[in-house]
């Protein structure tokens, strides 16, 4: 905010390797197949790739398990690929994000192989362990992916931590060794030239203070927020990590934080704190769920309610940290289909979501096939699914508690984490052009319609629409370092805003919906000329922004002066 960076001015393109591009013909996507693709996100403009996980993994939670977090999983290739991929980058100007899971690790860590050995082994205390209460849990705590958060280790008689799986035991952040363990293989990554870390549920390493109550057993039924994040001496490690590790390196930092507010994300990104650049937040995510419910409890999106929480965001992080702004990544359906229009208006509503979203302030994140509007798929059997969160959930709703399967589906086909794991869709031939072989999942069958060659070829395409959007941030500082005001907040169709940096102001209008809308210019916001920078139908120049009438999901940026 205070000083300009490249992190600031970057877009970041996220890419989950298993689903990008298979090289090999094994139907699972590799390190060389994001190599043959980068030529096509050259061509988009991004600056920074974000690789989610490529380390050694039983892939219990599709290598968000690392059982070796110096070494390459043999499916996606090896270092010497890794190496030329981190080459081929940097000679095209481009940045490479790793992934940085260190909440947990695979319960097949060396590490954790060890520490179950015996209560005395060195590596004990690598992890958190707790003796039984009453013969059952030490606490009622439950895991992210259902069931308890504790996991009985047979040997040695204690229960061992873990948030997600079993087969993702928690690391023990109170332990200085451990500390220095991660400090270490970060600095390898480092060192080998990588530009920044994403950081899987940082906001979660501390979680002592709540461990060390026994006697209040009952009162645990607290929900996960209060024992999990953003625990009393999170902010302490980030700040030893930035001064251990981070500050000797010009690099990017983002924290994926589950639940924090703007406060708390105030305290990970003020500059001044040296902790990290930016987190992701998750308010605008539980927009569309029941409050107080589970991800599958579906209500529909108030735009109302989107308004005033993007905007907060915009304003609460104004002068303190830094917003990163995303619709969609590895864990969330596509959001053409969950806040746009995937039938009637697919390439309109993935362009206002673009608009909306893209000329705000922050750094921009676009998962791999949103732009090319990549929707939601639908399988009709369960064992299409291959996301251990839906298949836990499936099991505990519809095996174990008998619920309604019909309507279990439906939650899965709209909030389903495989949404976004189906293959990249590369163009028309069989599995979309994704593998020559057999998909370790299968393919969206909208892919002859929805690929990546078409469009290419189409320059009315959502993919030139981002690679525009993208030309612009590039261009224009305002669009990255401008302030932000939402206009019209209680209009319930559009969400219009502008940016302004020192005499310079965009105006940028969204209809948020299928059916026309009025836009009338607020009186207080004089102009002299309007240029249009980029719109998702043909505009006529002449006309007088004053008022317009909105096609349905009609998008418009103007530079007025
Ligand atoms: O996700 C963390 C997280 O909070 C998830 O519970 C997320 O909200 C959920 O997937 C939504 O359904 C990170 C990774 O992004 C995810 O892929 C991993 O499974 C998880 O951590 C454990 O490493
Ligand atoms: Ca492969």
């Amino acid at each position: 905010n205070k000083q300009e960076q490249w992190w600031k001015e970057s877009v970041v393109y996220q890419i989950y390797p298993k689903s990008y591009y298979d090289s090999n013909g094994d139907g699972i996507g590799d390190i060389k197949g994001i190599i043959a693709k980068l030529d096509y996100l050259q061509e988009l403009g991004i600056d920074v790739i974000w690789l989610s996980p490529v380390y050694q993994s039983p892939n219990d939670d599709n290598g968000y398990d690392i059982s070796d977090y110096e070494a390459i999983l043999d499916d996606f290739g090896t270092m010497t690929d890794w190496d030329e991929l981190l080459n081929h980058m940097h000679s095209r100007g481009m940045r490479l994000v790793m992934d940085l899971v260190v909440n947990h690790t695979s319960d097949e860590h060396t590490w954790f192989a060890e520490a179950r050995k015996s209560k005395d082994n060195p590596h004990r205390d690598y992890y958190i362990w707790r003796p039984p209460f009453d013969g059952k849990e030490p606490t009622d705590w439950v895991a992210s992916f259902g069931g308890s958060a504790w996991e009985l280790d047979e040997e040695t008689g204690d229960y061992y931590l873990h948030m997600f799986s079993k087969k993702q035991p928690d690391l023990n952040w109170e332990n200085p060794e451990l500390r220095d363990s991660i400090y270490k293989m970060m600095k390898f990554w480092l060192d080998k030239g990588i530009d920044g870390f994403r950081m899987d549920v940082i906001n979660m390493i501390s979680k002592k203070e709540v461990l060390s109550s026994y006697e209040d057993y009952e009162n645990q039924r607290a929900k996960l927020k209060d024992y999990a994040f953003n625990g009393e001496r999170v902010h302490d490690f980030l700040q030893e990590m930035n001064k251990e590790v981070l500050s000797d390196y010009d690099i990017m930092t983002v924290g994926e934080c589950p639940k924090v507010t703007p406060h708390e994300a105030k305290l990970y990104t003020d500059e001044a704190r040296k902790e990290l650049n930016m987190v992701f937040q998750f308010e605008h995510m539980g927009l569309d769920k029941i409050k107080g419910k589970s991800k599958w409890d579906l209500k529909p999106l108030s735009l109302l309610d989107l308004k005033e929480n993007l905007s907060k965001w915009q304003k609460e992080l104004e002068n303190t940290g830094w917003n990163s702004l995303y619709w969609n990544n590895h864990d969330q359906p596509r959001v053409v289909s969950r806040f746009g229009n995937d039938k009637e208006y697919r390439v309109e509503s993935a362009k206002m979501l673009a608009t909306l979203l893209h000329m705000m302030k922050g750094t921009p994140y676009i998962y791999q096939g949103e732009e090319i509007g990549m929707t939601n798929v639908k399988f009709n059997q369960i064992e299409e699914y291959k996301d251990i969160e839906t298949l836990n959930m499936y099991k505990e709703r519809v095996l174990e508690q008998g619920r309604d399967q019909m309507e279990i589906m439906d939650a899965i086909h709209k909030k389903s984490r495989d949404n976004a794991r189906t293959p990249m869709q590369w163009n028309n031939s069989k599995n979309a052009g994704f593998t020559e072989g057999n998909p370790w999942i299968s393919v969206n069958p909208n892919y002859p319609e929805i690929n990546v060659e078409h469009s290419l070829q189409d320059p009315d395409s959502i993919f030139h629409y981002y690679k525009k959007l993208i030309d612009l941030r590039h261009t224009h500082k305002i669009i990255v370092y401008g302030g932000y005001d939402l206009l019209l907040e209680n209009h319930p169709a559009i969400f219009a805003y502008t940016r302004t940096l020192g005499n310079e102001r965009l105006l940028i209008v969204n209809n948020f919906y299928a059916v026309e809308a009025e836009f009338l210019l607020p009186e207080n916001l004089p102009y002299k000329a309007a240029e249009l920078f980029i719109a998702n139908y043909p505009v006529d120049e002449s006309e007088p922004i004053s008022r317009i009438m909105l096609k349905p999901y009609e998008s418009r940026v103007y530079k007025l002066t």
